[in-house]
């Protein structure tokens, strides 16, 4: 034990004395901890003088025998018990300089930084043990060994699990096992060079108390055959045991794992071979573990990956059942059996099996096939030896980057074939993007591809725009004129509107237009109206397009629309997000301007209308559908409205929801009261509790997600791989964000006294004892369901104040209020989109927004156990928190329960949201950041989350009285609830 003398102070020093030293490491000599003592930083001569004289009488510590009960132990900074019971040991693979090229490099330039990362990546994935192999014949191995052990021990994450020191050379095994911390596993020794050099050796590793892989090898070779392999692995086990003494949970064998589908028949046995003799040497050799390297397997499919960890799954499938302990394996590439493609699963189990001679051919053959149904896509380079004009499609459509450029500039210095950039530009790029736009028309690409493929598109073109302009520039020298390139096919102009923040589905439809030969003004979020009608006359656009989430914005699209038509625009306008409706854009829209106005769904939608807008012989008819299908809309909706009987305001509050207060128990007093701010919160918990389902509808991959067990999207026969890529693409993310401090979790909640008076909640200040008279801190006003319900039912007309005890029950009662955000996501997703990595940018808001509202989930369960404590011995699944199984709701305002967007700034007023948080509202009361959520809490177990609907005018007319607004004021922010006056 080495002992530092505490830890430093501000200026570096040590302030532990000698004698406080000495005391401390006496505590844990007494308690036989105690092997060796010495000191380290801080100490001086007289510290450890001390320190001799306090263990003086101590007993070093007596190692723990090694006892034989059937479990291999190892360990880093944790232990790590391999028994009967313990899945597959996962060995990672990666840090071998023989076995990844991108190790090698960082080894061979002496990166171990970056190499650590590698190792860090591993565990992440789910590697239990991690192989270190620094095999080349370039570095001084036992150097290149000591030095990584060494960097691995200073990054707990890492040193957590247990390393396995891999070379055939000893002298890096001895630097290795110098350098571990732990119990660590030697991999390997063998009978190679006889028994005494065996047991010799066995005998060092033995000392060091580390395990040891015993490949089945001895001093005529390999052994390749079950018989042999056996033979040799008893030998060795007998050895170890009787000349040794070894405890055989310390035994390791690798009955080699060797390589199949090289197209010698003699190899074609080899994974039979394999699964057979470990069978029999677990049964056998009592104790001893059974590993093996798997990727050794599959060498003769390099570079097809998908067909690699195809043959992986399904051999270890079989060998696990038959007993693999562990292997050394690509840790977090292994696909689960049941996943692999039924077609590749039946070749790889013919292959493995030897129960087709041809099997290699197909799975060559399958490899090849990669078009069918965008699936098979498999790294293989052979596309490599196409044209420069397919190489340039390909990349386009399977969105690799990675050669973009040398191909762009391969076509573009063949000036015979393209003596202008332009023509690479309208050639092959813009062939390769149709392609792309068709294909994800017809549903057999999906947005995230597409989203890739505009990215390589991006690239190539950004490569040939400084060309095009100097062609320019020596064109005018010329003729003093050029004529304009335009090799599009139409331009939008794209805005989120004025007082609304979000963007990602606008930036989606950008992204899909842009691979549709569209050119893309994007004039980003909080547009005011001018800014779009200036950018739209500037680029001359043939269509306008704009975007909103929240219901603030539907006002201020109506407001666009009629400034077009009084400024006599004639430019289509479409109109997309998530608060939009077709019934909406018909109703208060399309009527104010006298030029189409049409309201498109998603992403592959605006392709099609903004295709059709742009053809002459289409744009007639579409248009005249549109005409025709918004008049029936707006008849439908006025019949509705005509139909559709309201109670009267009165009516509806006799209706209400009356919940007999004095009947159940009374509210919990809060153990918080006023507010709790919550800063830097733990993110990694936070994603814990993230919804995925709604981060798959971002991307437009529809299929199930349940919450636990094998997330069923993935099985999806159509969007299954493409949905396990973003999960995958997002979990990385997620990492990187998390583990770079690039983003902040802000929150906060606060608590009140409160009573209903009527439709609305009063709150009072802290302490009071909530008298009648007392003056409110805060008045959150209610509405009420209006429009009649069934005749047969006898649902009550709901308003969110009959969830507070009224004030004259005389009960105590309380309310809450929450708003939390992600800070950071909109600066990071524009550093992205300026790189033209729409895909990251997309990607970031979506995890931002998801973080948000797992943060909110997160921060309303804490309400209820701990801050409020109504529901402390509550202990739901994130199953069930999703399914809405716990008491109380938190209603969000602008949402269906008070769709009063207005509501969020008495939420500000009141609990110094801005201040405290720096959760700001927009003027359209957006929240700011996007990636944000408020709302209200309340505890009553008969609460729940309802509709407020269509309200009646008398109920408009009281509302805005008691928010002491105009009536205008008040349908500006309710716009779409309210009924519409058919005379209007
Ligand atoms: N038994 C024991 N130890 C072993 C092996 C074994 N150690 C080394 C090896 N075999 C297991 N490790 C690997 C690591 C990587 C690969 C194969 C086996 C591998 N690498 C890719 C390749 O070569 O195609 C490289 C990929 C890249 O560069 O990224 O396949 O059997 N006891």
């Amino acid at each position: 034990m080495l002992h530092h003398c505490g830890l430093p102070n501000t200026f570096g020093g040590y302030d532990e004395t000698p004698e406080v030293t000495a005391k401390h490491i006496k505590e844990f000599a007494m308690d036989g901890m105690v092997n060796i003592v010495g000191g380290c930083c801080g100490t001086t001569p007289a510290h450890i003088r001390e320190i001799a004289k306090a263990v003086k009488h101590c007993r070093p510590r007596i190692p723990p025998k090694s006892v034989f009960d059937g479990y291999t132990l190892l360990s880093g900074l944790e232990p790590f018990r391999i028994g009967p019971y313990t899945n597959f040991v996962n060995i990672g693979e990666r840090c071998n300089v023989a076995g990844s090229r991108k190790f090698a490099k960082l080894i061979m330039t002496g990166n171990f930084e970056e190499a650590l990362t590698i190792a860090k990546a591993q565990v992440e994935m789910g590697a239990q043990v991690l192989d270190i192999n620094m095999d080349d014949g370039m570095l001084d191995g036992p150097r290149a060994m000591a030095r990584f052990c060494n960097y691995i021990a200073s990054e707990p994450d890492i040193a957590k699990v247990p390393l396995c020191i891999d070379s055939s050379n000893f002298e890096v095994i001895e630097a290795g096992l110098k350098c571990c911390q732990g119990k660590c596993i030697v991999n390997s020794i063998s009978l190679k060079e006889g028994e005494k050099e065996f047991l010799a050796k066995a005998k060092k590793i033995k000392q060091f108390g580390a395990a040891m892989v015993i490949m089945a090898f001895d001093e005529v070779g390999q052994a390749t055959d079950q018989d042999t392999k056996v033979k040799v692995c008893t030998r060795a086990y007998n050895l170890l045991v009787t000349e040794l003494n070894l405890n055989p949970s310390d035994i390791i064998f690798d009955p080699n794992i060797l390589t199949i589908g090289t197209g010698m028949e003699e190899h074609n046995n080899y994974a039979i071979n394999f699964i057979k003799a470990t069978k029999i040497i677990k049964e056998t050799l009592k104790g001893a573990k059974v590993s093996g390297g798997l990727s050794n397997l599959s060498f003769s499919f390099r570079g097809m990956d998908v067909i690699r960890e195809a043959m992986h799954g399904v051999f270890l499938f079989h060998a696990i059942k038959i007993g693999l302990d562990m292997g050394i394996v690509n840790a977090g590439n292994l696909p689960v059996y049941d996943d692999i493609d039924k077609e590749l699963l039946q070749l790889c189990e013919n292959l493995i099996w030897n129960k087709d001679e041809e099997a290699t051919e197909k799975l060559l053959k399958y490899a090849q096939i990669t078009g069918k149904g965008g699936k098979k896509i498999i790294q293989n380079d052979e596309w490599r030896k196409a044209t420069v004009e397919e190489r340039l499609e390909y990349a386009l459509v399977k969105g690799i980057e990675k050669y973009i450029l040398e191909d762009t500039e391969e076509a573009r210095s063949n000036k015979g074939k393209y003596p202008r950039p332009l023509h690479i530009i309208e050639g092959p790029l813009m062939t390769g993007m149709k392609m792309v736009g068709e294909l994800f028309g017809a549903g057999k690409m999906f947005l995230p591809q597409v989203i890739k493929s505009a990215r390589v598109m991006k690239t190539s073109v950004g490569y040939l725009i400084p060309f095009m302009e100097q062609e320019r520039k020596e064109l005018r020298a010329l003729s003093g004129n050029v004529e304009d390139d335009n090799p599009y096919q139409g331009t939008i102009v794209i805005a989120t509107v004025k007082g609304d923040v979000h963007d990602i589905g606008k930036n989606i439809v950008g992204v899909v237009l842009g691979c549709n030969n569209f050119k893309v003004v994007d004039l980003g979020v909080m547009t005011p109206c001018d800014k779009i009608l200036r950018a739209a006359i500037e680029n001359k656009a043939d269509v306008i397009g704009l975007s909103g989430l929240i219901t603030p914005s539907l006002d201020e699209m109506i407001f666009v629309a009629k400034e077009m038509e009084r400024l006599s625009i004639k430019i289509p306008l479409l109109i997309g997000g998530a608060t939009t409706s077709k019934t909406h854009t018909a109703v208060k829209i399309a009527p104010r301007y006298n030029a189409p106005v049409i309201h498109v769904l998603d992403a592959s939608k605006s392709v099609v209308v903004c295709s059709q807008l742009l053809d002459e012989e289409s744009r007639d008819d579409l248009i005249e559908e549109i005409t025709e299908e918004y008049e029936v809309i707006r008849q439908e909706h006025y019949d509705s409205l005509k139909e559709r009987r309201y109670l009267t305001l009165q009516e509806a509050r006799e209706k209400g929801y009356h919940i007999d207060w004095l009947s159940h128990p009374v509210p919990v007093k809060p153990k918080l009261t006023g507010t709790q701010v919550f800063r830097k919160y733990d993110l990694q918990k936070l994603s814990n509790y993230i919804d995925w389902k709604p981060f798959f509808d971002v991307w437009q991959l529809k299929g199930k997600y349940p919450n636990r067990g094998f997330p069923k999207i993935f099985n999806d026969k159509s969007v299954g791989e493409e949905a396990r890529r973003v999960y995958d693409d997002a979990q990385n993310l997620l990492h990187f964000l998390i583990s770079q401090d690039k983003i902040e979790a802000c929150g906060i909640v606060g608590i009140w006294p409160a009573q209903s008076v009527q439709d609305d909640i009063f709150l009072y200040a802290e302490k009071e004892d909530v008298p009648h008279s007392s003056k409110p801190i805060a008045i959150f006003r209610g509405l009420r369901q209006q429009a009649e319900k069934d005749s047969a039912s006898t649902d009550p007309y709901y308003c969110l104040s009959d969830f507070i005890a009224p004030q004259e029950s005389g009960i105590r009662d309380y309310m809450g209020v929450f708003a939390v955000a992600i800070f950071g996501v909109e600066d990071l997703s524009k550093a992205y989109e300026l790189k033209g990595d729409d895909y990251n940018s997309i990607m970031i808001k979506a995890l931002g927004d998801r973080l948000a509202e797992a943060f909110a989930e997160e921060l309303h369960e804490k309400v209820r156990k701990e801050l409020w404590g109504y529901c402390s011995s509550e202990d739901l699944s994130v199953d069930d928190l999703r399914k809405i199984r716990y008491q109380g709701i938190r209603p969000a305002m602008g949402y269906p329960s008070q769709p009063d967007h207005t509501e969020k700034l008495t939420m500000w007023n009141l609990a110094k949201i801005e201040e405290a948080t720096g959760i700001t509202l927009t003027e359209s009361l957006a929240m700011s950041p996007a990636a944000a959520v408020s709302g209200l809490i309340f505890s009553s177990p008969m609460s729940k989350y309802f509709s407020v609907g269509k309200i009646g005018k008398d109920q408009v007319q009281d509302y805005s009285h008691r928010k002491k607004l105009a009536v205008e004021e008040v349908e500006k922010w309710l716009g779409p609830i309210l009924s519409y006056d058919p005379d209007e």
